[in-house]
């Protein structure tokens, strides 16, 4: 865990169709009209946005929908949309516009769009680690070179029912993104089988799994895929950031 301040790159997961809970749930909010809503994820890893497989939610976690502007509407917690305020992500700064509130697992379902992703839609899924006080309580989930990630989306592949999701939300296979000269193209898994990690549940072979798999990309790893391929992760990383924040695909997010 950082101590000091953690500077996050906000990724924008736009949502293109709603699950029938959802959809429900959001039928009487007028505000929402003619609006783009984004599932918007903190990473501390924008190199990774081409694995993604999915977005992750915490189905405890009660979320809001938060005007940004005339146009855009963030699905984050009301502890990140307070920070951004304080960021002047909002157009009207210091004014944090809540136009709805729902739960985490009313949203499950949700197709999202997945900026670089070799799938560009994505569905929303649950995880039964994602914190509230952390981020923006929204995780996209990248199975190749995150242990939590891959840990996750392996549970609900073989426990679709006991989920309560449809299996094929979570039949996107890891993307081979980033090279490590001991763990080659697939990080995660690799140091998932090798530390026999069976589950989420796993908490302290999966923080030992982090720990390296993030050391490892960050000292070792070169880019496989996209335009940077060949480029060390470190030489990748803030393009791939600023490449995200051009596109209007992402933002710094400080917390
Ligand atoms: B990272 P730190 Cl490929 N709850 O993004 C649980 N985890 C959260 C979270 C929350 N509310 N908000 C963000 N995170 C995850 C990519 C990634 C991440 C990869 C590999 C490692 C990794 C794809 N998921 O993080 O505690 C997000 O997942 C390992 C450190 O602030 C975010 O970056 O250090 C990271 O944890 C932030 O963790």
């Amino acid at each position: 865990e950082a101590l000091g301040p953690q500077e996050y790159t906000g990724i924008k997961l736009r949502v293109t169709e709603w699950a029938p809970s959802a959809q429900q749930a959001l039928s009487n909010v007028p505000e929402l009209a003619g609006k783009n809503v984004y599932f918007v994820a903190a990473t501390l890893r924008p190199e990774t946005m081409y694995g993604q497989t999915n977005c992750f939610v915490g189905t405890e976690i009660t979320y809001g929908l938060y005007e940004v502007n005339d146009k855009d509407v963030f699905f984050i917690t009301h502890r990140a949309a307070r920070n951004m305020g304080y960021q002047k992500i909002f157009a009207n700064f210091g004014e944090i516009k809540k136009i709805a509130e729902i739960k985490g697992d009313l949203v499950i379902g949700t197709k999202v769009t997945a900026p670089l992703s070799k799938y560009p839609e994505v569905y929303v899924l649950p995880m039964e680690n994602v914190l509230a006080t952390k981020g923006t309580g929204v995780v996209t989930s990248v199975p190749s070179d995150s242990p939590d990630d891959f840990a996750a989306l392996q549970d609900l592949q073989k426990k679709a029912a006991y989920y309560k999701i449809e299996a094929e939300w979570a039949a996107f296979e890891p993307i081979p993104i980033i090279n490590t000269p001991t763990y080659g193209d697939l990080t995660a898994p690799a140091l998932c089988k090798l530390k026999k990690i069976n589950s989420q549940k796993d908490r302290v072979q999966l923080a030992e799994a982090k720990e390296i798999a993030y050391k490892e990309a960050f000292y070792q790893g070169k880019m496989v895929i996209g335009d940077y391929t060949g480029l060390s992760v470190q030489e990748a990383k803030p393009k791939i950031r600023d490449h995200l924040i051009q596109t209007g695909e992402g933002f710094v997010y400080n917390e």
